[in-house]
């Protein structure tokens, strides 16, 4: 057998998989419990860097793990064709969007088959397509004539760079997610989508989900529920009310001014009719001014500017303190957000920081009413706890208790070409006007101006042949919808048409969904969390109870995978020439090389960032080779010298428990240490048995090699094999009984390898039942472990 020759049986493999259908699924295998293993597609970028080797070759050990391991595993790839990032690039190449997007669809068809995935080509899917949007179309108008779906005018985010309007989501830090430019707010009609309908249930129903916590916490802080009031405070001597929103209902007996937002609706009346209190009407010029010069200010400017607060009091109004009748002045400060809450404030200068400063700057009085967790100077209420007071002051005021979120309705219509055309017709007669079913898909026209335009409209507000339409209703002149829809409506409901991407009838049949739905593992990256990660969840829920989908959770497990930065430790990019490309390297050194280096370079579980190591890579394809060699070195003896056979069982038992944990860098170094044995060891004594149970722990890692070495002895791949199993009696020196004390009595015990670290210890002992118990309510003040003996728990 000659040397290891990666580039000739990483093609031979590639295409005698792709010949055999071999990773082409069925709905339905008898024995076999589907699984559904989901990785978030690509857009069309043009080339595939190591990111996306990271996102889809990792993910394709776990989907390959799972197929060993004797489920019915589909694993779909497809494009997220439509949108910002896809038109954004063509524009700068000065190409047709379209043209752009299918030429790099098919590039990164080949790039990706490079990897030896075990992706099903048959399914594969882009949103850009008219079979995939006829029914991008049609969930919108479902959840149009289900009211989820909206135009309204309002105050929304525009980008002046990429001249479209950005759902909030997309804003971050003030700028735009794409391009990095200060976003403007902007005036206008816009498509929205009523996912806050939804916020309690996309808050509570994470409870059920197996998601890492930290993906759970950043939706509810995005969602932002707050358990407040709402309080009437009547204004002195006019016929009218400001309400305001709070979080502490029981500090209202310390409020002792009031703070309006400048956008408040009782500003804008009083500089509108220029209010004739004769008091009052002094200041309305400074007020004025206040007004506009804060409406300059962005919301982030006006958040920052924490220690310089600014406002001017309304003179001559007041306000009364519905719980003690005072009388109160009212301010209008931008430190209050006109689009949060209810864009006024009860102010509490005692307890409440912002106010704090603002009463210390405006001599306002500072009047303290909680002392140690319980009200003081609250008439009737005192010595209530805050908890308590909270419902029964609100109660005693006619206040409601409610809920507010920071999370906006999502606003869905873009400005741009390169997207689902909204498939609405706007008569004067009759409104707007979902296109029939009959008449969809509405194709996006060809057109010659396709670029961005400033004044607020869509490039195909130009295309006058496709606009002008008759009204489906009243057969009138009308016009279609011209923007389009956001590139994250088209990726909502990606997953389900995967389980049935050829459907022309509907989109996705009902009993396709439930043989996949809901989807087992989902990978993706950290910065969809709040983003696709949210909308999708939301569009599945709003399915679910239009009666389209059968679970109201899309995932059931989620890993937001890390980031590969530069040897740099920077973030690869090409200004700072510390971009690694992928395809250069596959070719030197082979796929095998890369699959495994990217799955040793971390625990692919933990969203870390980890810098890409040359000499890493090196090492990695050292360790192939000699793997190779070892092959060819088998003799036919049929035993395996007793101390290799007891590490190999060993390996199965760890790289089985880790990789089920995705934890695949411990995989590849037990991999590692059975290798150096074997070479130490008389080489003769590994059966050919033996060395094909490690050809199959190496298989999902290391797909072509594992497949070419398994080949020499078996006819049938050895990715239609079985994981192997290990030998309970060969692992039992490996573990260790340790009991279990709590301040001096044996509570328990506990089986663990007798090389757990102390910490691992300490976790899974606090954690298990029959410990737990013993500690509810207290701190642990130690943990004592005596190697290979007892554990010592001091509680207290
Ligand atoms: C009185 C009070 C007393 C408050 C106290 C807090 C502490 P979250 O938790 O973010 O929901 N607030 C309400 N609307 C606001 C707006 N439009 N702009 C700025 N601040 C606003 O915060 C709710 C609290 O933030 C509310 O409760 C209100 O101040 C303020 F010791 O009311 B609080
Ligand atoms: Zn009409």
């Amino acid at each position: 057998m000659s040397g290891y020759d990666h580039k000739k049986i990483e093609n031979k493999w590639q295409d005698k998989w792709q010949k055999d259908n071999l990773y082409v699924t069925e709905d339905k295998v008898k024995g076999k419990d589907n699984f559904y293993c989901l990785v978030e597609f690509p857009y069309p970028s043009g080339n595939l860097h190591v990111g996306h080797w990271y996102a889809f070759s990792i993910t394709d050990i776990y989907a390959r793990l799972k197929s060993l391991q004797g489920l019915n595993v589909m694993f779909p790839i497809g494009f997220d064709a439509f949108g910002l990032p896809a038109e954004n690039a063509a524009i700068k190449h000065n190409l047709n969007p379209r043209d752009w997007t299918y030429k790099n669809m098919d590039t990164m068809k080949t790039q990706l088959r490079s990897m030896g995935a075990s992706f099903d080509w048959s399914k594969e899917l882009a949103t850009c397509d008219p079979s995939y949007y006829k029914w991008t179309q049609w969930l919108f108008l479902e959840l149009f004539k289900k009211g989820l779906a909206y135009q309204a005018n309002g105050s929304v985010n525009w980008c002046p760079s990429c001249k479209t309007v950005l759902a909030n989501e997309q804003v971050v830090s003030g700028a735009c997610e794409r391009c990095g430019t200060e976003v403007e707010k902007k005036e206008m009609n816009q498509w929205m989508i009523k996912i806050t309908d939804y916020a309690d249930r996309l808050i509570d129903d994470l409870d059920e989900l197996n998601w890492p916590e930290e993906i759970k916490q950043s939706q509810k802080n995005w969602i932002g529920r707050s358990q407040g009031a709402e309080i009437d405070f009547p204004v002195s001597g006019m016929d009218s009310s400001i309400k305001a929103f709070t979080t502490r209902p029981d500090t209202l007996f310390g409020v002792t001014y009031m703070v309006l937002a400048p956008e408040h609706e009782f500003v804008k009346r009083l500089l509108e009719n220029k209010n004739p209190n004769p008091a009052l009407h002094d200041g309305l010029e400074e007020v004025e001014k206040y007004v506009k010069d804060s409406l300059k200010k962005k919301e982030l400017e006006r958040l920052a500017d924490t220690n310089n607060k600014t406002g001017v009091e309304l003179k001559g109004i007041k306000a009364i303190n519905p719980a003690n009748k005072e009388e109160i002045p009212i301010y209008v400060a931008d430190y209050v957000l006109g689009g949060y809450g209810t864009g006024a404030i009860m102010a509490v200068p005692a307890h409440d920081e912002r106010d704090n400063q603002f009463a210390e700057k405006f001599n306002l009085p500072i009047k303290n009413v909680i002392e140690n967790d319980v009200l003081i100077n609250s008439d009737k209420f005192n010595g209530l706890s805050s908890e308590e007071a909270k419902e029964k002051i609100t109660k005693e005021v006619g206040g409601k208790l409610t809920n507010n979120y920071k999370l906006r309705d999502w606003l869905i219509s873009r400005q741009r070409y390169w997207g689902c055309p909204i498939p609405i017709i706007h008569c004067k007669k009759c409104g707007a006007i979902p296109v029939p079913e009959k008449d969809l898909p509405i194709e996006l026209p060809e057109i010659d101006n396709y670029l961005p335009r400033d004044d607020g409209k869509s490039p195909l507000a130009k295309a006058d042949d496709w606009v002008k339409v008759k009204c489906p209703t009243c057969n009138e002149d009308a016009e279609r919808e011209t923007d389009t829809l956001d590139t994250f409506v088209d990726s909502s409901w990606y997953f389900l048409r995967y389980t049935d991407p050829k459907n022309t009838e509907e989109f996705a049949s009902k009993d396709k969904m439930k043989e996949w739905m809901p989807v087992d593992f989902y990978s993706g990256g950290a910065e969809h969390t709040t983003m696709h990660l949210l909308y999708s969840r939301f569009f599945n829920k709003a399915l679910f109870d239009l009666g389209l989908a059968k679970d109201s959770e899309p995932y059931k497990e989620r890993l937001n995978r890390g980031l590969i930065i530069g040897t740099d430790g920077n973030k690869m990019s090409k200004s700072k020439g510390n971009v690694i490309d992928p395809d250069e390297i596959v070719e030197r050194l082979g796929a095998d090389t890369v699959r495994l280096y990217l799955s040793f370079i971390g625990p692919y579980n933990e969203a870390g960032q980890y810098p890409w190591d040359p000499n890493g890579v090196v090492g990695v394809r050292r360790f192939l080779e000699r793997v190779w060699k070892l092959s060819s070195n088998l003799s036919d003896s049929t035993e395996t010298d007793p101390e290799l056979k007891k590490e190999l069982h060993k390996s199965i038992k760890k790289i089985t428990e880790n990789a089920n944990k995705l934890k695949f860098n411990t995989c590849i170094s037990q991999m590692m240490i059975f290798m150096n044995l074997a070479e130490k060891s008389n080489l003769s004594n590994i059966s050919k048995e033996d060395f094909g149970i490690f050809l199959q722990l190496l298989a999902p890692f290391a797909p072509h090699i594992a497949e070419e070495l398994w080949s020499l002895n078996n006819k049938e791949s050895i990715f239609l094999s079985n994981w192997p199993k290990y030998d309970e009696g060969l692992v039992v020196d490996d573990e260790v009984t340790l009991a279990i004390q709590i301040n001096g009595k044996v509570r328990g015990q506990v089986t663990v390898p007798h090389d757990i670290s102390e910490e691992e210890l300490k976790e899974l002992v606090l954690k298990k039942e029959e410990i737990s118990k013993w500690l509810e309510d207290k701190e642990v003040k130690k943990f004592i472990y005596v190697e290979g003996k007892l554990i010592s728990v001091v509680v207290g």
